[in-house]
């Protein structure tokens, strides 16, 4: 397996260099402002030059006016960025790749297996790419290309910004010798804790763990994930997914904590959802209430063989049911988000297993 990984580069700060070229060169954070009180919220993500002056996404924006007052600090302009995406990945990226998942709003895992003949073709066909997106988008990425999807991801973050990396089969045994624990997608700090208590700390000492005890500690899939990707034998194809969710919120006529009257609407954000899908199946469902006081509240449940229009009426009926015991509040809008969405034709191969 040939998988080829690319991620946009500083993304929402580099769209908003490009929509205004002055402030290239300059340290640039885009905020998410909450609107609680002045400055009150965090940096989504900010340019490289702003990362220098230590501003790093997640910061509180005051704690970042502190830091580099003269900074220029950008509102967040999802829409934006989406529509930035999109055109990379359906417009460009799609065309390199017999499959494509799209990971998120700036990362897409390409199988291009099937396309190149050996690792230094792909090295070849990611310099293209590279310069594809940059000709018709001006966006710098990185790209990462592995024998599996963690492997080129990891790679890729080795070589942010606007880089291009390879790791080839035979060079795999001894970089997993050498791969620090915390750089391995999905370690979270929980799992970190608990992987140095058991004296890891590069990626092939999860081998030297027992099995059962790493299962006993950091659960069933997180132990095989692990074990897999330190024995080389991780091979999670690439999935086709069309878009990571779709969101549909309808208002209802008036305030209500009534569930029958709720649901009435909730069904109608189903619909349209589903139909926004395209045919593509949801893994995860999520019911999400704005309450009067348009605070949010939202539950979510995952579906690991994907979740049907049909299905979904009665498990969103039963999340917003939940919704409705946990909060005492009456409701404004209502609405589900529909995640993970894969082509059904990729889902089909599950069922069949
Ligand atoms: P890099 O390291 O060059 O890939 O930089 P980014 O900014 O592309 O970072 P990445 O790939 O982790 O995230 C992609 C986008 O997702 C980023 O441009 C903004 C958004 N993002 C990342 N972290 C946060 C966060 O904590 N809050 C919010 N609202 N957005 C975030
Ligand atoms: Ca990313
Ligand atoms: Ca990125």
């Amino acid at each position: 397996m040939i998988v080829l990984f690319v991620d946009f580069d500083y993304f929402f700060a580099q769209v908003e260099e490009i929509l205004n070229p002055k402030i290239k060169g300059k340290p640039v954070a885009v905020c998410v402002f909450s609107g609680r009180f002045k400055d009150s919220g965090a940096i989504a993500t900010s340019n490289y030059e702003a990362r220098k002056l230590g501003i790093k996404a997640g910061m509180p924006i005051p704690k970042a006016k502190e830091i580099a007052p003269n900074a220029i600090y950008l509102p967040i302009r999802k829409e934006i960025y989406k529509e930035v995406s999109n055109r990379i990945m359906d417009g460009i990226l799609k065309n390199y790749g017999d499959k494509i998942e799209i990971a998120s709003i700036d990362e897409a895992y390409l199988d291009i297996t099937q396309r190149v003949k050996d690792f230094r073709e792909a090295y070849i066909l990611g310099k293209e790419i590279k310069d594809k997106i940059y000709e018709k988008e001006k966006i710098t990425v990185t790209v990462g290309i592995a024998p599996n999807k963690i492997l080129a991801k990891i790679v890729a973050e080795l070589h942010k910004p606007n880089g291009l990396g390879v790791l080839k089969p035979e060079e795999v045994e001894s970089f997993i010798k050498t791969l620090p624990i915390d750089e391995v997608p999905g370690v979270g700090n929980t799992i970190l804790n608990k992987l140095k208590e058991n004296g890891i700390s590069y990626l092939y000492d999860v081998t030297k763990v027992d099995f059962e005890k790493l299962k006993s500690e950091i659960g069933k899939a997180k132990a095989s994930y692990l074990y897999s990707l330190a024995l080389n034998t991780y091979n999670e194809p690439v999935k086709e997914r069309i878009r990571k969710h779709i969101g549909r919120y309808v208002t209802m006529k008036n305030n209500s904590r009534d569930l029958d009257f709720i649901y009435s609407y909730l069904k109608r954000a189903i619909d349209e959802a589903y139909s926004r899908a395209n045919g593509g199946i949801p893994k995860t469902l999520a019911v999400v209430a704005i309450m009067e006081d348009l605070d949010i509240v939202s539950r979510e449940k995952t579906y690991n063989f994907g979740i049907t229009r049909e299905n979904a009426y009665d498990e969103a009926k039963l999340l917003l049911a939940e919704i409705l015991k946990s909060d005492r509040r009456k409701l404004r809008r209502v609405g589900v988000r529909l995640g993970k969405i894969y082509k059904a034709s990729t889902l089909d191969k599950f069922f069949n297993f």
